[in-house]
């Protein structure tokens, strides 16, 4: 059921994906040593022969058959399959990986929102008009991220972000479910009410009590009910029943960066225009710069070429700045690599590391 006053040309606006790595820390650990692929694999910390006393961080879908999850004491992990290959978290080298995912990510979407060390939203560009464009740029997506961070992912493509998030879950690991604003019902109402974000252990409970274990069940309930016994979130839990979700992706307000980006009519490697895009964009962002009165310290390039592979680059300058020039130069020096062949689908600049210009900045930088 579409939102009330949403046209239905919105929902192609709208087409919302939800990405998120399978098995994260264990998938990259498997990376690192390829021997581990197809074994149970537990992180997390040291079972100590079965009496340790932390938990699991998560492990690999094999690993799950045995009953093992995230948050599981570690000592039961080990009674379940003391065979598992036990490994501790190495936070730097997932870090690392995420932030090589994430650029992956932002290189397809228009709005990018990062939820999670492992999971973000995406909302493509105009040129993903329908759902079967989107499900092909979801197959890109998960092409690139094996191919650039070596590990599997799930998409779920939907008219929302309640629905996208629902489907990246619903066929793991490396799954892809496309959800037509048509087939939203039909998807959601077999469901447990626990798929639902935000419907815990707790609220599962509450629910089965007044009878209710289906979303169909939960979307079908009478409002007043709800409303008396969950207060506000009550209408929430009913709307996201029937598929409804008025949430933006948007970018976390406390992320400081301003970047723009352009795709060419046509693909095209020739230099004078690519360098004619890169000045416009360098231009743009730099008014946006001045308008924020922020400084910045590291520029940054995206390109995508014709066949959508996705490239970041950043230089971080000596000194704070807002000039123009840096930007310009910056960004042509790191388009060097690049040059000479393929042909660019879609250009970007950014900036990073922001700081509001003051007084005594501002003097220092107009004289260098
Ligand atoms: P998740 O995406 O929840 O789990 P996952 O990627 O391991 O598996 P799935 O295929 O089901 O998505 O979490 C991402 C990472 O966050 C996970 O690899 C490890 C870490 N994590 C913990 O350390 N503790 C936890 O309880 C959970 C849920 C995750
Ligand atoms: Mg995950």
């Amino acid at each position: 059921m579409p939102a009330p006053n949403q046209k239905t040309s919105d929902f192609k606006k709208r087409i919302t994906l939800h990405v998120d790595m399978d098995s994260f820390f264990a998938s990259v650990e498997v990376r690192e040593r390829p021997e581990l692929k197809g074994l149970p694999v537990v992180v997390g910390s040291d079972p100590k022969g079965g009496s340790g006393r932390g938990v699991v961080s998560t492990c690999s879908y094999e690993a799950r058959r045995y009953g093992i999850h995230s948050a599981l004491p570690i000592s039961k992990a080990y009674k379940l399959c003391p065979e598992a290959v036990f490994l501790p978290v190495n936070m730097k080298l997932y870090a690392g990986v995420s932030v090589g995912v994430m650029e992956v990510l932002r290189g397809f979407a228009e709005k990018f929102q990062q939820v999670s060390v492992d999971e973000a939203y995406l909302v493509p560009g105009p040129e993903v008009e329908n759902f079967e464009e989107a499900a092909l740029l979801a197959l890109r997506i998960k092409d690139e991220i094996q191919k650039q961070q070596g590990i599997t992912c799930s998409v779920g493509v939907g008219p929302n972000k309640l629905i996208a998030k629902i489907a990246s879950g619903f066929q793991k690991p490396d799954g892809l479910t496309v959800v037509r604003p048509e087939d939203v019902r039909e998807f959601l109402f077999p469901l447990q009410v626990s798929k639902i974000p935000g419907i815990g252990e707790k609220t599962t409970e509450s629910l089965k009590e007044m009878g209710i274990s289906t979303v169909e069940e939960l979307a079908n309930c009478d409002i007043q009910l709800l409303k008396s016994r969950f207060g506000k979130m009550g209408l929430q839990m009913k709307q996201m029943a029937n598929g409804l979700d008025f949430g933006e992706v948007r970018e976390k307000e406390d992320v400081k960066s301003i970047s723009r980006h352009g795709t060419f009519e046509e693909d095209t490697n020739d230099p004078v225009k690519v360098f004619g895009s890169l000045d416009t964009l360098s231009e743009s962002v730099h008014g946006s710069l001045l308008k924020h009165n922020f400084l910045f310290k590291t520029v940054t390039l995206v390109v995508r070429f014709e066949d959508f592979s996705t490239y970041t680059r950043s230089r971080t300058v000596p000194i704070w700045t807002s000039d123009l020039f840096v930007i310009k130069r910056t960004v042509r020096q790191l388009l060097s690599e690049f040059l000479g062949g393929r042909k660019f689908r879609l250009v970007g600049v950014g900036v990073a590391k922001l700081r509001e210009r003051d007084e005594r900045q501002a003097l220092i930088t107009d004289f260098l």
